[in-house]
C-alpha cells in the first residue's frame, strides 16, 4: 500500500551557486600518508597538496572564485600607476566598508606590516580581542607589545556566549590607566577572532570600545579579515538587527573604526591580496609612502590589476546575504554533527571553522607534548583530511621570557574555503574525526625537534614519542 508521506516541516538551504568548473581530487592510502607525515615532521603545513585529500588546513586564498570574478580577471589592467582596477577597488572598499582611503598590499600581512611600523613606537602597548599570529609579530617587531583584553569566555571552549569575541572592557580600561593612552598608539579590534575558533564581537561592544577609545585619544584599527562573517553574526544573534542586510551591518560596523588591516583572502574570496584603509589623511600620506618601499606602488600594492578586479568583484559577492548564509551554515552543518556524535569542539560552532579541542580530546598528553599537532597529524593519516594546529606551537614563545606562549585553547581547525567543498566533503569529514576521537587513548605526543624564530607553526617539525 502506497505510504502517505508527509513533507518534513524543516526547509533546507542549498548553496546559491552551481558547480562550473571541478579539479580532481586524489585518494591515497594509509601507507602512502605515514610516509607523507614521517616526511613532513608532523606538520601538516610542510605536506604537498597533491598528498591531500580533503583541505581544511586554511580559508584563506582558498576559496573559490565565481564566473564574474574570472571575467574580471581578462579585464586586468597592468598599468605600472593608476590600473583602472585599483579604481574599481577603491569603489568597492569605499562603498561597502565605508574608508575614505585605501593603500592595496600583497595581503593582510603587509597591511599590517605597514600600520604597526607607522603607529608603533618601541615600548607601546597594543591591546586586543586575542591575539593573532602575524598581526602580534608585526606588532612586536615595531618594538610594541600585544596586550590581549577579550573577555574570558573566549578561553573557555564549552562557553556558548554569543559574542566571544567581545572586549572586556574593564580589562582595556585598566590597562589604559596603567600604561597611559599615549602608549596606545591603537586598539586592534579582530572581527571575527580567529583564534578563539571564529568568534564575533557584537556591535554593542564595538561601539563601547569606540566610545572608550574616543574617550581616551586613541585610534581603533579593525582587522577585517572575516568581518562579513562577523556582521553574519550580529545579524542572527544580537537583538535588533535580524531584519537588516550584511551589507549594512558591516557598513554600520566598520563606521566605528579609524581604519582596517584586509587579508582578500578569506571574505573576499581572492587567491591573493589584501589592504590597508584609514579616513584620516595624514596617515594615508604615510602610508602610500611606505608602501612602496615594501609592496610596490600606491595603486597596487604587490597585486596585479587582474586580481585587484577578482577582488573589487569578490568584495561584492562576500556580502550578498544569501551567500554568507550558506557559507556559515556548512560550517554549521559540519560542527553541529560533531556535537551529535558528542566530539568535543569550540561552542558556538564558529564562522569560518570548526574547532576541535584537542585537550579535551587527549587529555592524557601535556601541552608541551602539543596534542593539537598530534590530533592534526591524526586526522591526516586517517583520511587524508588536512587541517591545522591552533594551540601551542601557533602561540610560539614570549619574546621577554623566551618560554612557550601557553594558551588555554589548544586547537585542531576544521577550516572550510568558501565555495570549494560539499555537503558530502563535511560527512566524510566527520567521519575521519569520529575515528579518530575513538581511538583518542592510543595517542602519543611530540617532540619539537626544529623549532624557526618566527611564526614557527609554519616550518617547526616534530619527531613522535612512540
Ligand atoms: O594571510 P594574510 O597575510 O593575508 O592575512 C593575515 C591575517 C590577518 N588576520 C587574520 C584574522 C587572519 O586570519 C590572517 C590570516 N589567516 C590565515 C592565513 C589563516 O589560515 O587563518
Amino acid at each position: 500500500m502506497e505510504m502517505n508521506r508527509v513533507p518534513p516541516k524543516r526547509r533546507s538551504w542549498a548553496e546559491p551557486w552551481k558547480v562550473k568548473v571541478v579539479e580532481p581530487l586524489k585518494t591515497t592510502t594509509r601507507d602512502h600518508r605515514r610516509k607523507c607525515m614521517a616526511e613532513a615532521g608532523y606538520n601538516t603545513f610542510l605536506l604537498r597538496s597533491e598528498d591531500v585529500y580533503i583541505d581544511l588546513l586554511t580559508d584563506s586564498g582558498t576559496s573559490a572564485m565565481s564566473d564574474r570574478q574570472w571575467a574580471g580577471m581578462m579585464l586586468g589592467d597592468e598599468a605600472y600607476a593608476g590600473s583602472r582596477n585599483y579604481y574599481h577597488l577603491q569603489e568597492a572598499v569605499q562603498t561597502y566598508y565605508g574608508y575614505r582611503y585605501l593603500v592595496p598590499t600583497h595581503q593582510g600581512r603587509g597591511a599590517e606590516h605597514l600600520l604597526s611600523r607607522i603607529l608603533i613606537k618601541p615600548g607601546d602597548s597594543v591591546p586586543g580581542n586575542m591575539y593573532f599570529t602575524t598581526t602580534r609579530l608585526h606588532q612586536e617587531l615595531a618594538g610594541g607589545r600585544f596586550v590581549d583584553c577579550i573577555t574570558p569566555a573566549a578561553h573557555d571552549p564549552a562557553d556558548p556566549s554569543p559574542f566571544k569575541g567581545d572586549f572586556d572592557l574593564d580589562a582595556l580600561e585598566r590597562l589604559i590607566g596603567e600604561v597611559g593612552a599615549a602608549r596606545i598608539p591603537y586598539i586592534c579590534v579582530g572581527a571575527t577572532v580567529n583564534m578563539a575558533g571564529g568568534q564575533p564581537i557584537s556591535m554593542a561592544n564595538m561601539r563601547a570600545v569606540r566610545e572608550l577609545a574616543t574617550r581616551h585619544g586613541i585610534r581603533v584599527f579593525l582587522d577585517a579579515t572575516r568581518a562579513v562573517e562577523n556582521a553574519y553574526f550580529i545579524q542572527q544573534r544580537e537583538p535588533g538587527h535580524v531584519d537588516r542586510s550584511v551589507a549594512s551591518i558591516l557598513r554600520e560596523f566598520c563606521d566605528l573604526s579609524d581604519g582596517c588591516t584586509m587579508s582578500g583572502k578569506k571574505d573576499a574570496m581572492v587567491n591573493i591580496g589584501g589592504w590597508l584603509a584609514m579616513n584620516d589623511a595624514e596617515l594615508y600620506q604615510e602610508a602610500a609612502n611606505l608602501v612602496v618601499v615594501y609592496e610596490g606602488l600606491h595603486t597596487y600594492g604587490g597585486m596585479a590589476g587582474r586580481d585587484m578586479e577578482a577582488m573589487a568583484q569578490g568584495i561584492v559577492e562576500s556580502v550578498d546575504d544569501d551567500h554568507v548564509r550558506a557559507r556559515v551554515g556548512q560550517v554549521e552543518y559540519l560542527g553541529q554533527k560533531l556535537i551529535d556524535w558528542g566530539i568535543p569542539i569550540v561552542r558556538p560552532i564558529g564562522g569560518h571553522a570548526v574547532y576541535l579541542d584537542a585537550k579535551a580530546f587527549y587529555p592524557h598528553l601535556p601541552q608541551d607534548e602539543f596534542p593539537a599537532q598530534r590530533l592534526a597529524a591524526e586526522l591526516y593519516l586517517d583520511s587524508g583530511v588536512r587541517a591545522m594546529e591552533r594551540g601551542i606551537v601557533s602561540a610560539g614563545r614570549d619574546p621577554a621570557t623566551g618560554d612557550h606562549h601557553y594558551p588555554r585553547l589548544e586547537l585542531v581547525r576544521l577550516t572550510i574555503p568558501r565555495r570549494v567543498y560539499t555537503q558530502a566533503h563535511m560527512d566524510v569529514t566527520a567521519e575521519s574525526v569520529a575515528a579518530v576521537h575513538e581511538r583518542r587513548h592510543e595517542a602519543k605526543g611530540l617532540a619539537m625537534v626544529f623549532e624557526p624564530k618566527y611564526l614557527r607553526f609554519f616550518q617547526a617539525r616534530f619527531e613522535s614519542k612512540d
